[in-house]
C-alpha cells in the first residue's frame, strides 16, 4: 500500500471539549503518524479558503461561522493508505449516521460542530497540506 499524507484538522467544537489528545490518540493506534502540526485561529478569510469547493452550498456561511468560532489543531498525518483511513476513523459527516468507534460517533456533536476534518482524495490532500505547512514545516519520520 501507498504511504500517503492528508490533512486533518481537530475542529473548534473537539478543542472546546478538550479532547484534543484522544483524537491523535486514535490516529497514533491506527499507525498514522504526525508530520506536522499546529494550532491556529483561522481568520474568516483563511476558512473561505479553505472551503471554497463549498462556496456555493446553502451551508457554506455557517461551516465558516463555525471554523472561526474557535482555535483549530491542523494536522498532516503519514501513513499507508493515510487519506482513505484517516476517513474510516473520522466517520460519516453526521454523527447521527456515523459508525460505532469512529471520532465522529464518539466526539461529535452535529452535523456542524463534527469534530474532525480529513482530506477526501490525493488532490485535496495535496491542496490542503500546502494550504496550511510550508515544506520546511513537515518533518518526515
Ligand atoms: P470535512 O470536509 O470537514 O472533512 O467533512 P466531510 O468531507 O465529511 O463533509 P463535506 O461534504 O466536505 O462538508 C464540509 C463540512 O461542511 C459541513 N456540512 N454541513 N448542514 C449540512 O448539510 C452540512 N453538510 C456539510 C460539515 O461540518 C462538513 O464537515
Ligand atoms: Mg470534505
Amino acid at each position: 500500500m501507498a504511504t500517503e499524507r492528508t490533512l486533518s484538522i481537530i475542529k473548534p467544537d473537539a478543542v472546546a471539549k478538550n479532547v484534543i489528545g484522544e483524537i491523535v490518540t486514535r490516529f497514533e493506534k491506527a499507525d498514522l503518524k504526525v508530520v506536522a502540526a499546529k494550532m491556529i485561529h483561522l481568520s474568516r478569510e483563511q476558512a473561505e479558503g479553505f472551503y471554497a469547493e463549498h462556496k456555493e452550498r446553502p451551508f457554506f456561511g455557517a461551516l465558516v461561522e463555525f471554523m472561526t468560532s474557535g482555535p483549530v489543531v491542523v494536522q498532516v498525518l503519514e501513513g499507508d493508505n493515510a487519506i482513505a483511513l484517516n476517513r474510516e476513523l473520522m466517520g460519516a459527516t453526521n454523527p447521527k449516521e456515523a459508525a460505532a468507534g469512529t471520532i465522529r460517533a464518539d466526539f461529535a456533536s452535529s452535523i456542524d460542530a463534527n469534530a474532525v476534518h480529513g482530506s477526501d482524495s490525493p488532490a485535496s490532500a495535496e491542496r490542503e497540506v500546502a494550504y496550511f505547512f510550508s515544506a520546511d514545516e513537515i518533518c518526515p519520520r
